[in-house]
């Protein structure tokens, strides 16, 4: 049986709704982050970096949000359901997924970790500048939902955009690492269909996700 290693508010959400979606027996190996965020060991992680998520499946140990993404796609998701086989449609999906963790996730950490590191006074500044591109950011996703005027991010129904841009999205403004005072309107209407899921939210029964 595949094993999915999860860390409570972490990206590994995104692992399991995908799991979830693709109706995917697994093991849970759950664990509450330790007091300064950090994996703790008894997690047992079998990855070289520790980090959540992580899986296994049969001989196959991989970290990667994204990674895992692909392959359990690949490996499980039979009838296309989550990315469809049209180039296009596949490639737009991707840009999505790659976007999720590779642009939004990486701004967001950087405000998060000024914010963490940098006395209060000098700190504000600095977020305050970091927080542009995270508003560029939602923008850019604003304006993507805005042309697609689909229900899901990329389409009427989820695909496996959705389950890696909403965690990072959630996360941004669960954290309030975008400037204050503005507003994506089409991104909170995705948010609320995605939430209101019948399958995300057996994810999140599952796994007790929360920010
Ligand atoms: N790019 C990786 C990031 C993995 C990552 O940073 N995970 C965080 C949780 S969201 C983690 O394990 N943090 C705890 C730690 O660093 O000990 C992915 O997409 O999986």
């Amino acid at each position: 049986m595949l094993t999915l290693y999860f860390l409570q508010s972490s990206r590994a959400f995104r692992t399991a709704w995908l799991l979830e979606e693709l109706g995917v027996d697994y093991e849970l190996k759950f664990a509450e982050r330790r007091a300064d965020g950090s994996v703790p060991p008894e997690l047992g992680v079998p990855t070289a970096k520790g980090k959540a998520p992580a899986i296994q499946d049969g001989n196959l140990i991989l970290g990667e949000s994204g990674a895992i993404a692909e392959y359990l796609i690949e490996k499980y998701d039979t009838t296309h359901r989550l990315l469809p086989t049209q180039p296009e449609k596949r490639a737009k999906i991707r840009e999505l997924m790659w976007a999720a963790e590779g642009t939004l996730m990486l701004h967001a950490e950087g405000v998060y970790s000024a914010r963490l590191a940098a006395p209060a006074q000098v700190a504000h500044e600095i977020e305050a500048k970091l927080a542009m591109s995270v508003q560029l950011d939602l923008d850019w996703l604003e304006n993507t939902l805005q042309e697609t005027s689909t229900r899901y991010i990329a389409s009427d129904d989820v695909t496996v955009a959705d389950t890696m841009m909403a965690f990072s999205v959630m996360d941004i403004f669960a954290l309030k690492l975008a400037p204050a005072g503005k507003s994506w309107p089409r991104i909170n209407e995705w948010l609320k269909i995605v939430k209101s899921g019948e399958v995300y939210q057996r994810a999140v029964k599952r796994t007790g996700h929360h920010f």
